[in-house]
Formats: C-alpha cells, sequence, structure tokens
C-alpha cells in the first residue's frame, strides 16, 4: 500500500512538471506470420494520431515487433489487430511501473561520485554523473587517459571522448561509441565499466596491454547528451537528438539516419515526427559532425564500434544496400568468435551478420559510413535483452551485460590489433 501510494504521489509530481508518463502504456509483441500481416502491422505504423512508438521495427514475416502502445490506443490497437486475425501478447504490462521502479533504485543516490573506485556501476547515472566519473578517471590515471571535447550539442553540452594511449602520435586506433540513442540507458552505463575496466586492466590483461602497446582506445559514452539528459528530465523514451529543423512541429532526428551513406534511402523517414527521422540533409546532428570530423582528422581509425540496444546482435555492414561488403567473410568470422566469447561469460545468445540481412534495411546509419571511409572492422551490437525489458532493463543487469559485452570488444580488438591494414 505504501509502495502504491508512493508512485502515486511520483506519478501526480512527474504530471506537474511536464515529464511525460506512461501510465497504462503498454509494450506489446507481434509476430506476423505473413506478408498479410506484416502489412496490417505497418498500417499501424501510418496511423500517427495513436502515437506508437516502435521498439521493434517490422522487418519481415516471423520477426517480432515490439511496440509501445499509450494507454487511450490500446482498445483501437488490439482491435485493429484482432479483426485481421494477427496474434500478439503484452511483455510489459504497464510501462510506468518499470520506469518509477528503476527511479526509485536510481534516487537512492544523487550524490557526484568522489572516486571511481566507489562509484556505483550497477546503477544507471546522470549525465553529470558520468561528466564528473569521467574527470576523476583522468585524474587517478593521467599517464594513460585523457579527455576530449570533440564538439558541442544542439543545445550547447560539451561532447566528451576518453583517449586511453600509452603514448605516440596518431597512433592506429579503436572506436567505441555508446548511447547515440539516448534511451538505451545499458549501453551508456556499459560505457562506464569500459572505462574503469580499460584503466584498471591495461596492464594485468593481456590483450589489453598488447592491443595498448601499438594502438590507442577511443571512447564515447554519451554520444547524445542532449537525448540522454531529456530521458532522465522529461521523456524516459526519449531516442533522438534534440535538434529542430525549420518549419518541423517535432524536434530530434535519428541519429543513426543521419549519415552520409545511402542518406535519404529506404529504411530512413522524410517526416520529422518520425522516430527514424532522417533530417534536412546529412552530418546536420552536430553530435553526428563531431564524430565525422574527428574521424577523418585521425585519419587512423582501423577498428569503429557503435553501441546500441536492445535484441541480442553483433552486426557489420551494410544497411542501406544488400550489396555485400568486399571484407564479408572475415566480417563474419570475426563476429562469429566475438559472440562466442560473449556468450561464454553468461550463456548469452547473439545472433551475427550484416545489418540488412539481419534485422532491416537503415540508410545512414553510423558503420557503414565508416566502412565507406576505409575502416574495415565496423560493427554494432545490440545489446540485452530480447524484449522482456527491452530499453527498461533493470540495473542489476548492468554488470553481466558489460562484462559479457566487454568479452567481444576483446576479440575485435585482438582482431584489429593482429591484422593491421
Ligand atoms: O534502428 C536502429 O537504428 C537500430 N536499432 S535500435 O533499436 N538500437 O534503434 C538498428 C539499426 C542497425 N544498426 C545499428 N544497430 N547500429
Ligand atoms: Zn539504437
Amino acid at each position: 500500500m505504501r509502495a502504491l501510494l508512493l508512485l502515486a504521489a511520483l506519478a501526480a509530481a512527474a504530471a506537474a512538471t511536464g515529464v511525460e508518463t506512461f501510465v497504462g502504456h503498454q509494450v506489446l509483441r507481434v509476430v506476423p506470420g505473413s506478408a498479410a500481416e506484416l502489412r496490417s502491422l505497418r498500417e499501424l505504423q501510418e496511423l500517427e494520431h495513436l502515437q506508437l512508438d516502435f521498439w521493434l521495427l517490422p522487418r519481415g514475416p516471423g520477426a517480432p515487433v515490439d511496440v509501445r502502445v499509450p494507454f487511450a490506443s490500446l482498445q483501437p490497437v488490439k482491435a485493429h489487430l484482432e479483426a485481421r486475425g494477427v496474434p500478439y501478447s503484452i511483455m510489459i504490462e504497464d510501462v510506468q511501473a518499470l520506469v518509477d521502479r528503476e527511479q526509485m533504485q536510481a534516487t537512492r543516490r544523487r550524490l557526484l561520485p568522489t572516486s571511481t573506485t566507489t562509484f556505483n556501476y550497477a546503477a544507471y547515472h546522470t549525465l553529470d554523473e558520468i561528466y564528473a566519473f569521467m574527470d576523476l578517471l583522468v585524474a587517478e590515471n593521467p599517464s594513460l587517459v585523457s579527455k576530449l571535447e570533440i564538439g558541442r550539442s544542439t543545445e550547447g553540452r560539451p561532447i566528451y571522448v576518453l583517449k586511453f594511449s600509452k603514448g605516440g602520435t596518431k597512433r592506429p586506433a579503436i572506436w567505441i561509441d555508446t548511447g547515440i540513442h539516448s534511451r538505451e540507458w545499458v549501453t551508456q552505463a556499459s560505457g562506464v565499466w569500459f572505462a574503469k575496466t580499460i584503466a584498471a586492466e591495461h596492464e594485468s590483461d593481456e590483450v589489453l596491454a598488447s592491443v595498448l602497446d601499438k594502438m590507442d582506445i577511443f571512447l564515447e559514452i554519451v554520444t547524445n547528451p542532449d537525448g540522454f539528459v531529456f530521458t532522465h528530465t522529461k521523456n524516459r523514451m526519449w531516442r533522438k537528438t534534440r535538434s529542430s529543423h525549420s518549419g518541423a512541429l517535432c524536434v530530434g532526428v535519428d541519429p543513426n539516419r543521419n549519415w552520409d551513406a545511402g542518406f535519404g534511402g529506404s529504411g530512413s523517414s522524410g517526416n520529422p515526427c518520425s522516430e527514424t527521422y532522417r533530417g534536412p540533409y546529412a552530418n546536420s546532428e552536430p553530435e553526428v559532425k563531431a564524430i565525422v570530423d574527428f574521424v577523418k582528422e585521425h585519419g587512423n581509425i582501423k577498428a569503429f564500434v557503435s553501441i546500441h540496444s536492445y535484441s541480442q546482435l553483433l552486426l557489420y555492414p551494410y544497411g542501406y544496400t544488400t550489396t555485400p561488403v568486399p571484407d564479408r567473410e572475415e566480417l563474419h568470422q570475426v563476429a562469429e568468435k566475438a559472440v562466442a566469447a560473449l556468450s561464454s561469460a553468461y550463456g548469452t545468445k547473439f545472433k551475427y551478420g550484416s545489418i540488412i540481412t539481419t534485422i532491416y534495411q537503415a540508410s545512414g546509419g553510423t558503420i557503414d559510413w565508416t566502412y565507406n571511409q576505409g575502416i574495415k572492422y565496423s560493427f554494432t551490437f545490440e545489446l540485452r535483452d530480447t524484449g522482456r525489458y527491452g530499453f527498461l532493463l533493470p540495473a542489476s543487469q548492468i554488470l553481466p551485460t558489460a562484462q559479457e559485452t566487454w568479452l567481444a570488444l576483446r576479440v575485435i580488438m585482438q582482431h584489429a590489433h593482429d591484422h593491421p591494414y
């Protein structure tokens, strides 16, 4: 009863401050069994007034589609599916209940960290806490770690990259980014854990030590800072950037459709209100442009790994075309080794393959651009889970998620180290 009252109070307080709530929203899973059932889902996608939020987009017959349905749309959506004989199940009964649980766990601590040793890696953190963590890590490891500001977000926030380097100039490098989609919280949390793990194990972990003898590692933990702040303050389900482009009624661009690789093609939207809005032109988003400029100016990045959630996938290019990449064979083998290492920790199963054959066509995506820039080892992950909690993965899964992913990253880094090009 007391918990219920607390929840009611939290919801009321949230409503009063303009915070988006998800009371009574459900996440439905639909597995279309035929092309006709898939069409029924695509019809739903077109109905903007329903305000549906596709957590997993329609891909093809047999592939699950997860969709967050606001309370007011539940009846029409279920009726639409039932009338067409499309089966569905309820993955999340009440989205707000999970958001509240996450918030209650997080409010136990709200002090800025004072050391990377006492930092709670098993909790979700705000932007300020993560930025404070970065400064602590740099201060505690001055000969290994430095912090670069590679640009500013639309709302003027600094965009930081951690550099792990034992010396040299423009050494061949490995790039890792997390959190380009702001609501994919387990990715930023994993990024924090990778940072402290690199600092803690750069001598004891033989693979890491040999990688860092020849290469540098760049890690961008909060790749979409404006979106991330928005997920903490206004709308936990925010995915895009926070830019407004002239004339658009809706805010934000999908930063994984804004890159100059097949930009504007299918698998992206020209509608500013869509969750996959590509933006007015390639690199329109300062968060994307900052990385583009950095990669070009550096000129010696050999592996590029962009980390998303959820679905448990390890993917390589392309997403915008079915034409296989020239390095398909090698990338496929690296992915196979990486997912084997990943599952050795907790048995978590990852599928792997090219983006377009494994999920769906997505144009203007990060790693298609990096691959076309000549970065052969371009990969993208979709971390846990497969839909039980989706973007609302309980904090208790942060450490296992980060640990298993790290094993896969080590394989990719070692392969890049052993196969210079
Ligand atoms: O649609 C996307 O951008 C990715 N899925 S997500 O749920 N994280 O939004 C899939 C596109 C494939 N590319 C990458 N995973 N980068
Ligand atoms: Zn994503």
